[in-house]
Formats: C-alpha cells, sequence, structure tokens
C-alpha cells in the first residue's frame, strides 16, 4: 500500500514536471545520437539548463560536473540523463526541509502564507488544511486577505472542504487585530494549527510589507516565537521574476520556508534550483496541480530526477 502510494506520488511529480522534462529529454537525444560529448555538446547542454531558467552559475556547474564525467562512447540517454540528475541534486543538497506544523510543541502552531498576488498563497493554504484535518488535527483558517470580498469567499470554500474553523472579517477590516483575535481564539480552543492567508497586492510595495510586518508584530504580542512558520509561496511559471520576489519578501517578512507553486504550467521549473540557492530559507513544498494531492514535499532527489525525465 505504502508502495503504491509512493508510486502514486511520484508520477504525479513526474508528470506534473512533463513541460520542464521534455524540453530537456530532447535536447538529451540530440546529444546522444552525436557522440562524442566534445565541448559543442557540452555547450548545447548549458544552453539547455539556462533555458530551463537554472541560472548560468548552476548550469555552469552542472555541466563542469558532467564533463568530468568523462562517459565511454557507449553513453545512453539514460545514463545521461541520470548524470544530470545527480548534478541537478548536488546544487540542491541541504536546500530542502520538511513542513509539519505537528511535529512541532508549539499549540496552536501559527502558519503565515505571504507572495505576490496570484502566485497560490490561498490554494496553498487550503490544501495544507486538508492535509492536517486528514490526519486529526485542529485547524482554524483565518481570512487575512481583507481587502478582497472574492478572497474571502475562495478561503471559506477551501476551509469547509476541510473541515476547518474559519474567521473573516469584512471587506477594508484591518487584518493584523483579525490575525490577532483568531491566535487568542485558536489558544483558547486549544486548536493545533491556525493558518493565515494574507493579501497578495496592495497599493504599491511598502505597503504590502508594512501590512505583514504588522501582522507579524501583533501575533508576537500573543507568543513571541509567533508565527512558527512564514511560508513566501512563489509562482514557477514567472521564471526569473520569482528571484526577485524571493529577494524582497525574504529580506523583509522572515520567510522560513518556500513553496513553489505551478510547476506543472512550465518548462522553466528549473527556476527552482537558483531560488533554492538565493533563498537563506530552505524549500518545504511544491506544487504541481491544483488537486489536494499536488501539493508535495519537496524532495531534491526526487525533483531532479522528474525535471529531466527520469522515471523512479
Ligand atoms: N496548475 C497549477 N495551478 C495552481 C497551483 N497552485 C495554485 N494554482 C492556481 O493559481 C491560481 C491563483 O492561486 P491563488 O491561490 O488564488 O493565489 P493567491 O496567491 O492567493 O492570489 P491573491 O489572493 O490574488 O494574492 C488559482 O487558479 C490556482 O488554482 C499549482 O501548483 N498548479
Ligand atoms: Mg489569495
Amino acid at each position: 500500500m505504502a508502495e503504491e502510494k509512493k508510486k502514486g506520488w511520484f508520477a504525479r511529480l513526474t508528470q506534473g514536471l512533463t513541460r520542464s522534462a521534455s524540453q530537456i529529454t530532447e535536447t538529451i537525444v540530440a546529444v546522444v545520437a552525436k557522440k562524442p560529448i566534445d565541448q559543442e555538446v557540452l555547450d548545447q547542454l548549458e544552453e539547455m539548463l539556462i533555458e530551463a531558467d537554472l541560472g548560468h552559475a548552476a548550469a555552469g556547474r552542472i555541466c563542469k560536473t558532467f564533463a568530468d564525467q568523462r562517459f565511454g562512447s557507449s553513453a545512453s540517454e539514460d545514463e545521461i540523463k541520470e548524470s544530470l540528475a545527480a548534478a541537478v541534486a548536488k546544487e540542491l543538497a541541504g536546500r530542502q526541509e520538511k513542513f509539519d506544523p505537528l511535529s512541532s510543541s508549539a499549540r496552536p502552531f501559527v502558519v503565515l502564507f505571504v507572495g505576490v498576488n496570484g502566485s497560490g498563497k490561498t490554494t496553498t493554504l487550503g490544501k495544507i488544511a486538508a492535509d492536517l484535518t486528514a490526519r486529526g488535527a485542529k485547524v482554524m483558517v483565518v481570512a487575512g486577505d481583507t481587502f478582497r470580498m472574492a478572497a474571502v469567499e475562495q478561503l471559506k470554500v477551501w476551509a469547509e472542504r476541510a473541515g476547518a474553523s474559519f474567521m473573516s472579517r469584512p471587506i477594508n477590516s484591518d487584518a493584523a487585530g483579525l490575525a490577532f483575535d483568531a491566535f487568542t481564539k485558536a489558544r483558547e480552543q486549544g486548536l493545533d494549527v491556525v493558518l493565515i492567508d494574507t493579501a497578495g497586492r496592495l497599493q504599491n510595495k511598502q505597503a504590502l510589507m508594512d501590512e505583514l510586518l504588522k501582522i507579524v508584530r501583533v501575533l508576537k504580542k500573543v507568543d513571541p516565537d509567533a508565527p512558527h512558520e512564514t511560508l513566501l509561496v512563489l509562482d514557477a511559471t514567472v521564471g526569473r521574476n520569482a528571484l526577485a520576489q524571493e529577494n524582497i519578501f525574504g529580506n523583509t517578512a522572515g520567510v522560513t520556508g518556500i513553496v513553489m507553486t505551478k510547476l506543472d504550467g512550465t518548462a522553466r521549473g528549473g527556476v527552482l534550483v537558483p531560488v533554492a540557492q538565493a533563498s537563506d530559507a530552505p524549500i518545504k513544498l511544491i506544487g504541481v496541480g491544483e488537486k489536494i494531492e499536488d501539493l508535495q514535499d519537496f524532495d531534491a532527489v526526487a525533483f531532479s530526477r522528474s525535471l529531466v525525465g527520469l522515471e523512479a
């Protein structure tokens, strides 16, 4: 059963990364057909990695590792993929950490979701709520995006589906005040986890950061250790813009973990690599589709294998 489940999980990951993988596979097939592996072939491989948004630095290192391998004249497509996957995984070493609020002793464990509009905050929060309640946890979902009616409604649907309690306020209410009241109430009720959604867009970047910092400040009034986790949600389809977003949020919002969403919607899934390297916080979760089970723990080895189109 566990083996079946694991297979399904990897299949979803591979399915999600199809667009990135097929581009890479195409180049590898062309390269294999044209042995020996000379400088021209290596340049082609490096170009391919840069196109997948791995960035110049990582692409260069991966090709160097690759060149040092000295394949015989009989290197197969899979051997080349194995070698590339290992080189990508090496780039991600130490950049992976598990997200598991239930393994912490903090009760309630408070998670703040931050990121620009459309990155996938609300969806990710909903998926996490569903997973936690399914594991028996008592969860509260907080509609901290108090600026859009649709945002509150969207989150409410997720909360109901998950069987989590839900807290919101009328439009344009103070989000920090809501966060404070929600945390206090969840504590009184002995809940396990509080998931706080936030707005992705305000008048400007400074207003957005001020708002987030205010939420953090009031949470700390209830518990100096809160929020126990601040997840930065980044959309892989924006490619290297994700790096700029990491820079802005990572330097101001006290981010403790990265979620990279929509890896299924792009051929540039390789952007996860430079983001992981630029960020002080590790990658914790990845989104490879819109369903609940499409949010996965980040596993650097599995990700690297899927990225180059290898099977489990
Ligand atoms: N294909 C795919 N779509 C996703 C994934 N994660 C989120 N989405 C979709 O992306 C869109 C935006 O997601 P939201 O969760 O609303 O984004 P948000 O960050 O809350 O956006 P704002 O509330 O505007 O700040 C929705 O249509 C989601 O279904 C993913 O991993 N894969
Ligand atoms: Mg939202």
